[in-house]
């Protein structure tokens, strides 16, 4: 494409979570990318401290996964799954089941994490249904929670700027407590100490509406978007405990903690808690190409597989489910995970991470450092009257120093690809702690 776009090109494009009026006086454009640079439109390289979206877990363009996409779309390059199908999907299927927690024997695909968190709150809803229990439909979400954009992704999601403009959203939804306390817990590293009683919330919300109206909790591990909040230790225990108690289906976004983000392939695997459904997108690609994928334990499915055979198990689905060429990505990706271990690297890299996160401790207007596997924040003390300027700032002129990190609220949020080496750490830390200096 051409470096240069004329003002009235970029009219066209409306942007998603972006200021446009803004962004369009001033664009940022990337063109190319390679490993863990982008390229940007003025030729300057940019370290990529977000791994695109917090999706591309392997680096960017890689001839693996760029090769098996090229040959798959010249091949098949659509077949639908309503009652068809095409084996790489069943192929594809199987192998992610194969780098999935044990007893997650069954996934369902979508396009997005959006796609993935919609098809998860319905799969709770109609197994709840099909055992018996029609009077279960609550979904239970968490304030600060992300779940995408969709309207039960919103409903249950907790972020009220994302709620606010969209009327009154699914019913029969509430929210459990967040778990960020920043008087007890700030400049941790890792897993914070205070917080497992914040767990106990959930037995506020069954008090109110009683068990045999709730369906499913939906919650991150660890709640990224909102600005990195990281479950306090024995936190996810005590909420799985306790949806176990009141046979409550306890949902995993995984959309970005899946595929080895802290250093372990799932972050079921990181805390050892089990929940019964897992979304995720993202990673399943390396961001290549757009999919999403709700992997379920056998219980659930089986709960589907009791009607008549001739009749359709799960009314829902969409037409690129399983689509061929986001199957053969999907494949290609899982083999390059294997082949560089990337789905456990970031526990080797983690300790180093570590320390330079927690380094920039006394640059101006920090409040918080926390850090968990390959991921990272910086909190700083919103300028009174203009929330998120200050972490805005800080973006525009990382990028213009050449690192890309993401900015939400008064929070910059780090996730490099998991091919990092501890050379580009130290570049990302020197150009970062450059910005926070000279930033006021
Ligand atoms: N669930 C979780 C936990 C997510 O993080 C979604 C669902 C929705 O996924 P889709 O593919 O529909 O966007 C997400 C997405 C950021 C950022 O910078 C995070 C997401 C998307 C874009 C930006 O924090 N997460």
């Amino acid at each position: 494409m051409s470096a240069k776009l004329a003002t009235n090109d970029l009219e066209a494009f409306w942007m998603p979570f972006t200021a446009n009026r803004q962004y369009k006086k001033a664009p940022r454009l990337l063109v190319s990318a390679k490993g863990v640079y982008y390229t940007a439109s003025d030729g300057r390289r940019v370290l990529d401290g977000t791994s695109g979206l917090w999706c591309v877990n392997a680096g960017h363009c890689r001839p693996k996964i760029v090769e098996a996409v090229r040959k798959q779309v010249g091949e098949l390059d659509f077949a639908g799954s309503f009652q068809m199908g095409h084996p790489l999907a069943f192929e594809c299927a199987s192998k992610l089941v194969n780098v999935a927690p044990a007893g997650f024997d069954h996934v369902f695909f979508t396009n997005s994490g959006s796609e993935s968190v919609e098809t998860a709150l319905k799969i709770a809803l109609a197994y709840h249904r099909a055992k018996g229990n029609a009077a279960k439909t609550r979904l239970i979400g968490r304030e600060r929670g992300y779940h995408g954009v969709n309207f039960g992704g919103t409903s249950v999601g907790g972020i009220p700027t994302n709620r606010k403009w969209f009327g009154a959203l699914l019913s029969g939804v509430d929210h459990i407590r967040h778990t960020h306390d920043l008087a007890r817990n700030a400049f941790t590293r890792g897993e914070p100490e205070h917080g497992v009683e914040f767990a106990d919330d959930l037995e506020r919300l069954v008090a109110l509406h009683d068990a045999s109206t709730i369906a499913a909790v939906i919650v991150e591990p660890v709640a990224c978007s909102t600005g990195v909040l990281i479950p306090p230790k024995g936190y996810l225990k005590r909420l799985a405990a306790i949806c176990a108690k009141h046979d409550i289906l306890l949902i995993f976004d995984e959309v970005i903690t899946a595929f080895g983000r802290l250093g372990t392939p799932f972050a079921v695997d990181y805390f050892g808690v089990s929940p019964d459904i897992i979304t995720t997108a993202k990673g399943v690609t390396n961001g290549t190409i757009p999919m999403g994928a709700v992997f379920v334990k056998s219980k659930i499915r089986e709960a589907f597989m009791q009607g008549p055979e001739e009749v359709i198990d799960f009314f829902h689905g969409y037409t690129y489910s399983g689509h061929p060429v986001s199957c053969a990505a999907c494949i290609a990706t899982m083999d390059v995970y294997k082949e560089e271990g990337l789905l456990t690297r970031a526990a080797e890299l983690a300790p180093y991470w570590q320390e330079a996160v927690h380094a920039l401790k006394g640059l101006p207007h920090i409040i918080d450092l926390r850090n968990i596997g390959l991921i990272g924040a910086i909190e700083f003390d919103p300028i009174a009257g203009e929330p998120g300027k200050r972490a805005h700032a800080r973006f525009v002129e990382a990028f213009n120093r050449g690192l890309l990190v993401r900015a939400t609220g008064d929070i910059i949020a780090l996730s490099p690809p998991l091919i990092i080496e501890k050379r580009e750490i130290d570049q990302l830390f020197d150009i970062l702690s450059g910005v926070l200096k000279a930033a006021n």
